[in-house]
Parts: structure tokens; C-alpha cells; sequence
């Protein structure tokens, strides 16, 4: 065993050292895929992304981008980085906990007050912890994106109190946490693929679905949902994940390439998901979708009834993972 690392860091250092500096940059076509429509603002930040890759390689690089689920789902498309058929896909956090239950953590119901407060977290220590737990499935963050605040749409009556959850047929991601959270509020939540859900929405399999303002907006639930509740009952963000076996075989100017412009479309990104929030929201109106905020009472009681998934949940995120993300908020709320 020892033998074999000596004669690995050696063959490493031989081949670096005989490479020229210009060789370090080679032709690459990088797959990427996403469940979201193109004009959501995964599309302005795949854009900027690209033009900082084009311009870092001198044109070497092709990043090709896939929309609306076109090469599967979250779960499918994280699978093939992990084994090496595909290079890059935008995630949610949600689906990935079979993978890496520390995930999870982002699942909890009301975890950031705001957006400054999932910044914070995610760009800080926090964020840093759980991307070095990845590489342990394969996977590579290069950088977090934001999905966004949550909220409920159905199409059966505006959701204004706990009692309104009663027996509506919601679809979740896949995830129990969501799974729980939901059943916790009385509903019957069914886990299901994001690809699967406008359909379900409109053959009525469903009765409601929750996801960002954007999303709402991109992926047109406005046309087979009636009502929208802001519930913001949670932050899920997104990860830049790049497959580990096929990063490996990048050059370090390259990966670092990767990072860096990943983070430059994560600046671009955030902000257009934040400037299109308010207008995906005015958008849902004007198709016709009713709007509904929820009145602090009934709000301090949803939040009170689902309390209790925290504890359900600590021990399979991992008791030190929760602990850690409460710390982390205590110190930016502090
Ligand atoms: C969900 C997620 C998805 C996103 C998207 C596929 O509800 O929020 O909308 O992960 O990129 O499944």
C-alpha cells in the first residue's frame, strides 16, 4: 500500500513537472443539466458562467446546459457525476440526502429568517464543512446558488391556517423531512420527481405543490394552480456539483477555473433570482393566481406544529451537523 502512494506522487510530481505552463488548459465539453426552464435564474447564472469559462480557456471549453429535466432529475443526473458520465449538474440539496444525509439539514422547517441569513451560512464555514463531506460521494461543489424561500400553491382553497393543510394532497421532493413536515401540517404528501409534477398538477393527481416564486413562475404552475400562500417555510439552496472522478482528471488551473467561475455565476445568479422574485410574483397574479400572506397568529402556530421535526430529524442529518448550523445562526443573529 505505501509503495503504491510513494509511486503515485511520484508519477503526480514527474507529470506536472514535465508539462508546459500552456498545456495545463485542454479541450473539454462539459454537460450540465437542471430540472428548471432556461429563463429561470439558473440560465442568467449558467450564462455568466460560461462567458467566464470562455474567456479563461480562450474557447477551449464548450459548456453545453440541458433544461426542464431533459436529462433527468436532480437524483438521476447527481448519479451520473457520481459515476463519471456526466460532468456538472444544478441541484437542490433535497433529493441528494441518500447520498449525503447532512444535507438535511437545509430541510428544516423555517431554518433562515432571510436571505442574508442563507448567504452567511452558506458562503461562510458552514458551507465549507459540509462541501468537504462530498467528495466522499463523488460529488464537488463548486459553489451555492440559490433556489430560494418556498411556498405553497394549490388548487383547492388559500391556505390562511394550520387547519387549511387539512387533507390536501401535496406533492414533496424526495425527502423525509419534507415528507414528515408536510404530513406533520395534516396534509397527504406524496415525494415525487420535480419533471413529474406539472402533470400531476394538472390531471388533479395532486392538489398542490411548493416551491419559489420563480419556479412557480418558469415552470407555469400558474396554469394549473389557483392559489398562492406565502408560507416561506423553507431555504433549499442550490449546489454547482461537478463529478469528482472527471474533476480528477482536470488539471489544478483547470478546477480552479471551474471554482472561480462557478462563483461568478453564483453572483450573478442570486441576483437575478432575487430581482425576479417580485416580477415572477407579479406574473402569477396577472395570469390569474389568488395571493394570500399568512397573519403572524396563525403563522407563530404552523411554525409551532412542526416544531417537532427538528428532534424527529437530528439523529439521521447527524446531531453534530444541527448543532452546528444552530451555532453558526446564533453567531450571525447575535
Ligand atoms: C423541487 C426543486 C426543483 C429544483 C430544480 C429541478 O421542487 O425545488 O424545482 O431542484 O432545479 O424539486
Amino acid at each position: 500500500m505505501k509503495t503504491f502512494v510513494a509511486t503515485g506522487l511520484a508519477a503526480t510530481l514527474m507529470f506536472s513537472v514535465a508539462l508546459p505552463a500552456h498545456a495545463e488548459i485542454s479541450q473539454r465539453t462539459i454537460t450540465i443539466s437542471n430540472g428548471v426552464a432556461e429563463d429561470h435564474p439558473v440560465g442568467d447564472g449558467v450564462a455568466a458562467m460560461t462567458q467566464c469559462t470562455t474567456e479563461r480557456t480562450d474557447g477551449a471549453w464548450t459548456l453545453n446546459a440541458f433544461w426542464s429535466s431533459a436529462l433527468g432529475d436532480d437524483l438521476q443526473a447527481t448519479q451520473a457525476l457520481r459515476s463519471g458520465t456526466q460532468e456538472m449538474v444544478i441541484t437542490s440539496t433535497s433529493p441528494l440526502v441518500g447520498i449525503e444525509p447532512a444535507l438535511g439539514v437545509f430541510d428544516l422547517p423555517f431554518l433562515f429568517a432571510d436571505a442574508a441569513e442563507a448567504d452567511a451560512i452558506l458562503d461562510g464555514e458552514f458551507g465549507d464543512y459540509i462541501n468537504d463531506m462530498l467528495p466522499e460521494s463523488n460529488l464537488v461543489n463548486l459553489a451555492w446558488w440559490e433556489n430560494g424561500f418556498r411556498n405553497l400553491t394549490n388548487s383547492v382553497r388559500p391556505v390562511e391556517t394550520l387547519a387549511d393543510f387539512d387533507g390536501m394532497r401535496v406533492r414533496v421532493m424526495q425527502n423525509n423531512i419534507f415528507l414528515d413536515t408536510f404530513q406533520t401540517l395534516g396534509t397527504n404528501a406524496t415525494p415525487m420527481a420535480f419533471g413529474e409534477v406539472f402533470t400531476a398538477l394538472e390531471t388533479r393527481a395532486i392538489d398542490a405543490q411548493e416551491n419559489p416564486f420563480v419556479t412557480i413562475d418558469t415552470s407555469q404552475f400558474y396554469e394549473v394552480q389557483d392559489y398562492l400562500s406565502v408560507t416561506n417555510h423553507a431555504y433549499t439552496p442550490f449546489m454547482v456539483l461537478f463529478s469528482k472522478p472527471i474533476f480528477d482528471t482536470y488539471s489544478e488551473e483547470e478546477q480552479q477555473i471551474l471554482i472561480d467561475c462557478a462563483i461568478i455565476g453564483r453572483d450573478v445568479q442570486r441576483a437575478a433570482s432575487r430581482e425576479l422574485s417580485g416580477q415572477s410574483l407579479q406574473r402569477v397574479i396577472d395570469a390569474g393566481m389568488q395571493v394570500n400572506e399568512i397573519a403572524d397568529d396563525a403563522m407563530a402556530e404552523i411554525r409551532d406544529a412542526v416544531q417537532g421535526v427538528y428532534e424527529r430529524h437530528a439523529g439521521e442529518i447527524g446531531q453534530e451537523v444541527v448543532d452546528r448550523m444552530m451555532a453558526a445562526l446564533d453567531e450571525i443573529r447575535n
